[in-house]
């Protein structure tokens, strides 16, 4: 630790504890070498996009590792729950939480279905199936359930109630990809679920993302629409838009996937050890994983009880920030506090206690490849250290932010 006394720490002055900053989520690059070797093998194909074999290949491959009849590459996630939303001929209003990116509430909104935001479980973080009855009304036309930090939903209580109320579940799947739900893989429950590659993923194409769904006609349905309704030259069946995913991005979501292992087990590593220097800290909870389960550990998740730890979140967020370690806050402040749900349905908080708890709470620390156990033994103790003297630290920033300097 290279803190010796409080005015070392970067918000007052003294050498942030990195020069360049720690991410949450820096892209993972795996094997170089034979992801420039898939690219000048596209180059001298001069197959760029539409349909070319390395997103044959990388359909093929995730069909395999999920379990599912159909793996659909698209240029990102929010077009495959674009896409989805659409061929599964949702209307009125969609059920959905609000504790999540953004993304999953805009896919509904952009094509003017409201999503009605029912809150989560305070322990699981996601959408709590004993809280979906009094969201329903007659024009809800289906239910999104989100494997938040690829943690499964209750799949089997969401799909009892989607079967009860004749609605249409489909999951937003982004962080799930090699995870399981009751020991089967994510990505085969529901009418769909969509999987994201987006560089910040453990598993990145740059840009990029997966439906998967076991139901053909949705599957051709999806086909479709994402390549302008086109059915061969000169053919168009249907309204459609392009989701094409392009070949570089299926040659770098290949290649990552090839090392899928060596990613979850770096993560995995990472966690255990996050979690064996964070026992004992009061106040401080790391989330857990299920390890009856599949998991891709790519999120390393802690509910900061302010009571408990004496600090709040947020302080915590700027003290670690000024030292370049980009702590994130996901996902506040809630899409129900976002733009345009904000002024549209101005009370929707009043029914997410839970949510609104959570998005003050929740803090997500850097992990992946370039991060090692030097730099968690930095950031923990970083923590400790804040921990100890926030009394201290209290005092000097009012001293800091009162005119006077007194
Ligand atoms: N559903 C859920 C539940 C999701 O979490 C997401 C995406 C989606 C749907 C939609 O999936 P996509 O349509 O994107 O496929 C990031 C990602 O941009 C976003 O994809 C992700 N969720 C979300 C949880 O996190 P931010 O707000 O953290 O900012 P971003 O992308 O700038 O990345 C954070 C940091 O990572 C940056 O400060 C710098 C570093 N970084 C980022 C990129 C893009 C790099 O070092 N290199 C890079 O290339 O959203």
């Amino acid at each position: 630790m290279t803190k010796k006394s409080v005015d070392d720490l970067a918000i007052f002055g003294g050498e942030p504890l990195y020069v360049e900053p720690l991410h949450v989520g820096r892209p993972n690059i795996v094997d170089r070498e034979k992801f420039l070797q898939r690219v000048n093998d596209l180059l001298d194909r001069r197959t760029l996009t539409n349909y070319g074999p390395y997103v044959q290949e990388f359909e093929r491959r995730m069909a395999e590792l999920v379990g599912v009849r159909h793996c659909i590459a698209v240029c990102n996630a929010t077009m495959g729950l674009e896409a989805v939303i659409r061929a599964l001929g949702l209307s009125g209003e969609v059920i959905a939480p609000s504790f999540t990116f953004i993304a999953t509430a805009h896919s509904l909104q952009i094509q003017g279905i409201k999503p009605v935001f029912c809150d989560v479980d305070a322990s699981t973080h996601n959408i709590d199936p004993d809280r979906i009855r009094e969201c329903i009304s007659p024009r809800t036309t289906g239910i999104v359930g989100v494997h938040v930090w690829g943690r499964a939903c209750d799949v089997r209580a969401l799909s009892d109630l989607a079967n009860e109320y004749g609605l249409k579940l489909y999951f937003d799947a982004a962080h799930a990809l090699a995870c399981s739900y009751q020991g089967d893989m994510i990505g085969s429950f529901g009418e769909a679920e969509v999987f994201s590659f987006h560089a910040t993923k453990f598993v990145n194409s740059f840009e990029g993302g997966m439906i998967a769904t076991n139901r053909d006609e949705l599957a051709e349905a999806i086909r479709l629409m994402i390549n302008f309704g086109f059915r061969g030259y000169d053919n168009v069946l249907s309204l459609g838009t392009n989701g094409k995913m392009s070949e570089v991005s299926a040659a770098m979501g290949l290649t990552n996937l090839e090392n899928l292992p060596v990613i979850i087990s770096k993560n995995r590593e990472n966690y255990e050890n996050y979690r064996e220097r964070l026992n004992g800290f009061s106040g401080i909870r790391l989330i857990a994983y299920d390890e009856r389960e599949q998991n891709n550990y790519q999120y390393i998740v802690v509910e900061i009880d302010e009571e408990m730890a004496g600090i709040s979140r947020d302080l915590l967020t700027q003290l670690f920030h000024a030292e370049n370690i980009l702590v994130r806050r996901y996902f506040y402040p809630g899409c129900h506090q976002m733009q345009p749900y904000r002024t549209l349905y101005p009370n929707a908080g009043l029914h997410l206690p839970n949510t609104e708890r959570l998005v003050q709470r929740v803090m997500t620390l850097p992990t992946g490849l370039s991060i090692d156990s030097a730099d968690i033994l930095t950031i923990v103790d970083l923590l400790d250290f804040i921990l100890l003297h926030q009394n201290r630290i209290r005092k000097m920033l009012f001293r800091q932010s009162s005119p006077s300097g007194k």
